[in-house]
This record gives C-alpha cells, sequence and structure tokens, in this order.
C-alpha cells in the first residue's frame, strides 16, 4: 500500500472526508462535472423567465409553457421579423420548437458556445425575446 493511501486511511473519519471533498473539486474543475438542465419558463406576461441563461457547452434548456397561450422557441434568422432579435454563433443550427401548446415542453442541447438570441413567433414584436450565453467547458 501506498504511503499516502496509508496516510488517508489512518486519518480520522473528517480527515477522509476532507480528502473526499478535495477529490471531488478537483474533478469538477477539471471538466467532469455533469451536462446541466436549465429550465425557461414562457409566461402569459409574453416573457421567456429569465429572459437570460448562462450555461454550458453540453448543457440542455428545457422551455416549459407556462401560460395559456401557445408560444415558440425560435432561433431561425430568416424567421424574425427583426434582425435584432435574433442570434446564432458560429457553428450553431438554427432550431424551432413550432406551436408550443400550454403545458408542453421543448428542449435543446446546445454543442456550440456563444451567445444565442432567440424569440417567440408570435410575440416577437411584443418583445417576448431570450437569450442564452454557452460557455466553453
Ligand atoms: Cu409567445
Amino acid at each position: 500500500m501506498s504511503e499516502q493511501a496509508t496516510a488517508i486511511m489512518t486519518r480520522k473519519p473528517r480527515g477522509r472526508l476532507l480528502a473526499l471533498c478535495s477529490a471531488l473539486i478537483l474533478a469538477s474543475a477539471s471538466g467532469t462535472a455533469l451536462a446541466k438542465t436549465v429550465k425557461v419558463q414562457s409566461t402569459d406576461l409574453l416573457k421567456f423567465e429569465p429572459a437570460k441563461v448562462v450555461i454550458h457547452v453540453g448543457d440542455t434548456v428545457v422551455w416549459h409553457n407556462a401560460s395559456v397561450l401557445v408560444h415558440t422557441v425560435t432561433d431561425v434568422p430568416k424567421l424574425a421579423a427583426k434582425a435584432a432579435d435574433v442570434a446564432l454563433p458560429k457553428g450553431a443550427k438554427p432550431f424551432n420548437s413550432g406551436n408550443l401548446q400550454p403545458k408542453a415542453d421543448f428542449r435543446h442541447r446546445f454543442t456550440a458556445p456563444g451567445t444565442y438570441r432567440y424569440f417567440c413567433i408570435p410575440h416577437e414584436a411584443a418583445g417576448m425575446l431570450g437569450e442564452v450565453v454557452v460557455e466553453p467547458k
């Protein structure tokens, strides 16, 4: 048995717990943390809530239609009335939920880093806009 292993095993339980915590912190810092899922709601007030989320490459956003209205989650430049309402980073594919009925979900996993600006097709003019910032791993 290595000297280090012996040292860990002979330490008091609290010492072992600290060693375990340090190992977990090191593991997440080196990029082995699990991908996350972040929730955004579409509301009756014609907003995405929260309007901006910051995630990492590999994470998923789930949009839930929490309103009585039909909404979309759309990041397709040619479908936007205003160019400023939409953005896709280099290498990212456009996505569009289509009509989301009340209580329906739409999910999208982000694999390219950068800033995404999306909108709801029926409510773009009302300012129903959202942003996803995807940071590199
Ligand atoms: Cu909408």
